[in-house]
């Protein structure tokens, strides 16, 4: 898509006279006084432009707000105003240049699409409104040949969207037009030494509005330093200057930079080798008879609302040999919390582990055997909400206004009334989950000290899942990461956004989150059939191209939870293709989570039908998705490059319908091959560099093959193949000079 949507509305606001602000005082020092050089420049580079939102909201309706990708899908941040007429909100906002999505909230609960904008479903089922905003100038074509600049899709800030640190080199990213550039370079000098480097940058990346150019230089993730730069961007014969402005080539001036003060994400080290297991813990297995409630049900019953199986933390804990035999390496479990409900995401008490599991005691008891194992247990908390049954919600209810922890809550009215249409804020409106105020500062101060509480209680924990996080306020999020990394940096913390979870990955708040979009992408076109191959592997590194890559590391990839359908199920069934999911999620970039049972080939629709008892008379080695998720298992376990590699796109043949991609970590590297038709195929693949020359082995068919400059692999109908480099790598790859670092260090 290169124009605005059609249907998008009240965007004719000021295209041409107002440049971003940021940059509008800059414009003036090109043209100095009594100079006589007159330079036709490009518009100048735009991060943002205004937009106003504008909703007719049906009678009654007490207030209304926009919610979007650009605020974190906050409902609280973007209050609209009721023109006179009572009904007309309106939101002028500052919007990034690109594509967004946002809803329209009625009265802080009622999420809704905008009825004159453009509808999409994000995949999961959620229909968002997108919209686009385009920067100046691209009505006009582009081309990387012509001698023109779109000048407003250059951008580069000097923070951590645009900087990043990783693995000891310090990356600068540069966005501008999709296919406007021939070449960009960066131009870096350290002060006081002066000491210079030139790095050409590579194209990482194309959307349909903006290409990302990237190069790195050496740096130790510490060392004071003051860095001055400048982008230069050819196109054609032409070329300029790029530091914020848009200037003729060699002018002066540039963004300045002291990285030891940008606050980078920093991942615990571990979760870039994780393969995690999710439990559900009422439905893996039952190991204590005493402690089951009185109505428990038959393993193999049919999950409902609210059924109970039995399944406790003995089970887990006589299966940690089976899970340490099946070579993962966390463990996240649902919530374990005394709780009303049988998936325990509304707690009575924050500090109990729900009797129907067990005690404390032998929690503390697992955690630490599963840490003996290798295996980093992770704990699911709920900090949104508890459930009405929690101490402080259970004395605002008798106690009213009076009650010491009345500001815990968003009480409406009194007295509190637990039914439909509940009178205090709650998640969803669900009275059973009355929503924390949790920046009241005795309620944050008990949510934090619950990190200190059970890393006590749980020895070994290894990492905190955070249940609808994106709806918990961001400063929440910072105070928890500063109690969480200040007790135990290797702790990690990951989010549950079902969306582009950038805002939260920027340091300050999660290391990763659930990564819900590459689900999608691999439900979409494995699964359901319904994108094509090329369609798949944009998603795959548009996805990617969201995030730092120590945050890619840290993200918990998923093709299925207890939130969603069983892959299979989705797959109608289909076990080829369920295997097909299982051979992207254990060798895409992040940390694989396999959902307890998916490895056996379980079936489920969407919750409650995904709860079902585990299958343990499918576990086996005449199992064939046992045996493929074994081989992937520890195929990952063995290849560096497969646990934390870079990703590297190789191919997507929408005719054949066969991906391929690689990864590469330093000399280890990884090819990965996927075909989802119904005939055998051979996918030719030209290799780079780092891919080429190498001798490899299948894992999966245990084949071994060469590679050249090229490879040809054959697959099965439905088949994959998943290539390692040997630890001796073919001879033929000494012959190659390899690419020398083009920066020196500075
Ligand atoms: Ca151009
Ligand atoms: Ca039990």
């Amino acid at each position: 898509m290169r124009h605005a949507s059609p249907h998008h509305r009240g965007a004719a606001i000021d295209r041409t006279s107002t440049p971003d602000r940021r940059f509008r005082a800059t414009r003036a020092r090109l043209f100095p006084k009594g100079g006589f050089f007159v330079i036709l420049l490009p518009v100048q580079s735009q991060a943002l432009r205004p937009y106003e939102f504008v909703f007719v909201a049906p009678a009654g309706t007490k207030s209304v707000s926009v919610a979007g990708t650009f605020n974190g899908w906050n409902k609280d941040a973007h209050p609209m105003t009721a023109d006179a007429d009572g009904k007309t909100y309106r939101r002028r906002l500052d919007i990034p240049v690109g594509k967004v999505q946002y809803k329209f909230v009625l009265d802080g609960e009622r999420w809704i699409v905008d009825p004159n904008g453009k509808t999409i479903d994000d995949g999961n089922g959620n229909q968002n409104t997108e919209l686009v905003i385009l920067p100046d100038g691209y009505s006009q074509p582009s081309s990387p040949n012509d001698d023109s600049l779109t000048g407003s899709g250059l951008l580069h800030e000097t923070n951590g969207d645009w900087i990043n640190y990783d693995r000891g080199r310090l990356t600068f990213k540069l966005r501008s037009r999709e296919n406007d550039l021939r070449a960009a370079t960066l131009r870096i000098s350290a002060l006081p030494s002066g000491k210079e480097a030139i790095v050409p940058l590579q194209r990482v990346s194309r959307s349909e509005l903006f290409d990302t150019w990237q190069g790195s230089i050496p740096w130790d993730g510490k060392s004071p330093t003051h860095l001055v730069y400048s982008f230069k961007v050819e196109s054609g014969k032409a070329d300029w200057s790029y530091h914020g402005t848009i200037s003729p080539p060699m002018s002066q001036g540039g963004f300045e930079v002291k990285p030891h003060e940008l606050p980078f994400l920093r991942t615990p080290a571990w979760i870039d080798d994780a393969i995690i297991y999710q439990i559900f813990p009422d439905r893996f297995a039952n190991g204590s008879r005493e402690n089951d409630p009185k109505d428990v049900q038959a393993w193999d019953t049919k999950p409902t609302y609210s059924n109970r199986f039995g399944g406790d933390i003995e089970g887990i804990k006589r299966h940690i040999p089976y899970l340490k035999g099946l070579g993962i390496s966390a463990l996240y479990l649902n919530p374990v919390f005394k709780s009303p409900s049988n998936h325990r995401y509304e707690a009575d008490d924050f500090r109990l582990i729900d009797p129907q599991l067990g005690t404390n005691k032998e929690f503390g008891q697992l955690t630490q055997s599963l840490r003996k194992a290798g295996i980093r247990p992770v704990m699911d908390w709920s900090l949104n909400h508890s459930s009405p049954e929690f101490h402080a919600f259970r004395d605002v209810r008798e106690k009213g206004a009076a009650s010491p922890y009345a500001s815990w809550y968003n009480v409406y009215s009194y007295p509190v009334r637990v039914q439909d249409n509940p009178n205090y804020e709650a998640w969803y409106g669900f009275p059973s989950m009355p929503k924390f105020r949790v920046m009241n500062p005795p309620t944050q101060k008990y949510l934090l000290d619950l990190v200190g509480f059970w890393r006590k209680e749980a020895p070994g924990l290894g990492g905190i899942r955070l249940d609808v996080a994106n709806e918990v306020e961001p400063a929440f999020w910072r105070l928890f990461r500063k109690e969480v990394k200040g007790q135990d940096a290797n702790l990690w913390i990951v989010g549950e956004h079902w969306g582009d979870s950038r805002p939260w990955l920027q340091g300050d708040q999660w290391d990763g989150a659930m990564n819900y979009p590459f689900r999608e992408a691999v439900v979409q076109w494995i699964a359901q059939g319904t994108t094509k191959p090329s369609q798949f592997l944009d998603r795959l590194f548009e996805v990617y191209g969201w995030y730092s890559p120590q945050a890619n590391r840290a993200m918990l990839n998923l093709i299925g939870s207890h939130d969603t359908p069983r892959f299979r199920t989705l797959a109608e069934g289909d076990a080829k293709l369920a295997m097909l999911g299982a051979t992207i999620l254990l060798t895409w970039i992040g940390s694989p989570s396999i959902y307890y049972g998916d490895e056996v080939g379980m079936e489920g629709e969407k919750d409650p039908d995904n709860r079902r008892g585990m299958r343990w008379d499918l576990v086996g080695e005449s199992n064939p998705v046992y045996r493929h998720y074994q081989k992937l298992i520890a195929a990952r376990r063995s290849s560096k490059a497969l646990r934390g590699g870079d990703p590297v796109r190789l191919g997507a043949d929408d005719s054949g319908n066969t991906v391929a991609y690689g990864r590469v970590f330093g000399k280890d590297a990884a090819i990965v091959a996927i075909n989802r038709s119904a005939e055998a195929r051979t996918v030719k693949l030209d290799l780079p560099v780092s891919l080429a020359r190498k001798a490899y082995v299948d894992v999966l068919s245990g084949a071994r093959l060469r590679a050249g400059d090229s490879i040809s692999i054959s697959l099965p109908p439905y088949g994959s193949a998943v290539l390692t480099s040997g630890s001796n790598a073919s001879p033929l790859s000494s012959l190659r000079p390899r690419p020398k670092s083009s920066a020196p260090r500075i």
